[in-house]
């Protein structure tokens, strides 16, 4: 699916009450659903579905809960469209169900290192997106540390997808993600952004995940999560230049207009 040179706009869709960009916006299935739509029409092709908040600080949400907030919201997308619908959980429940209701891959920022995850995932054999994440969402920015932050997360990365070969998933379905803003300081994730070409030559499709987070309010010092889209192009930009396969992007139109520019110049 993402073996080819494409690159793939990944549309985020938080059904969370507290996400820290869009937090509650989306928890009304209809404005979900819509909103999917308009991503899906302004040309992304994976919608990304979340129910659980991973912000900073953020508290874990129970299986009941996130199956109420992403299940009817995936069902109403199949109905209109057969675009890639991305489960973003790292619940093995949470990923079955989904899966059942018309989702097409999994997007795990725990790398299916919970409890039945490697299992489950094997099972459903859909692509698999495993992200590297140093602690937990709860605390996991309080003291960052790494001995070399690129060689660690790669090391991670590849012992995950020695992992998930073993349990049974295809290489063709591996997708990996050095996981920008999950227990890195600033400069970690500077460190891991300009590595993101090392990180394509690990032989895998490569997601990266930079829209409105912290690192670019660093750059820009802007508070304002609002005021980051600009921005949040360039990088983009700047991460398919390295070989990134998948955007995952809240503003799905400027994402693809600058692609097409990238593009035009092939
Ligand atoms: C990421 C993610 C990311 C992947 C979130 C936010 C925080 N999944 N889920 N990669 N970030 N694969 O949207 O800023 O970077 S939630």
């Amino acid at each position: 699916m993402f073996a080819n040179s494409k690159t793939h706009i990944m549309g985020i869709l938080n059904v969370t009450p507290d996400s820290f960009s869009d937090g509650g916006q989306f928890i009304e299935p209809t404005n979900a659903i819509n909103q999917a739509k308009k991503m899906l029409e302004d040309g992304a092709s994976i919608i990304d579905i979340g129910g659980e908040s991973t912000r900073p600080g953020a508290k874990e949400v129970t299986e009941k809960e996130e199956l109420t907030r992403v299940i009817p919201v995936i069902k109403a997308i199949r109905t209109f469209s057969d675009c890639i619908i991305s489960i973003d959980t790292s619940k093995p429940t949470v990923m079955e169900q989904a899966i059942a209701a018309g989702a097409t891959m999994i997007n795990d920022v725990r790398a299916l290192q919970e409890e039945n995850a490697l299992r489950v995932a094997s099972k459903l054999q859909v692509p698999v997106c495993l992200m590297h994440m140093q602690g937990q969402p709860r605390s996991m920015q309080k003291e960052p540390h790494y001995t070399d932050v690129v060689l660690d997360v790669k090391q991670f990365l590849q012992q995950r997808i020695n992992d998930c070969l073993q349990a049974g998933i295809k290489k063709s379905n591996i997708i990996i993600d050095p996981g920008f803003g999950f227990g890195k300081t600033f400069e970690h994730n500077i460190l891991l952004f300009k590595a993101i070409n090392q990180f394509v030559e690990m032989g895998y499709p490569v997601l990266v995940g930079v829209s409105k987070k912290t690192m670019i309010g660093q750059i820009l010092n802007e508070e304002n999560v609002d005021k980051r889209n600009n921005a949040s192009v360039v990088m983009a930009v700047l991460a398919v230049q390295q070989g990134a396969s998948i955007l995952r992007v809240h503003d799905v139109k400027p994402t693809v207009d600058a692609l097409a520019v990238i593009s035009s110049l092939e």
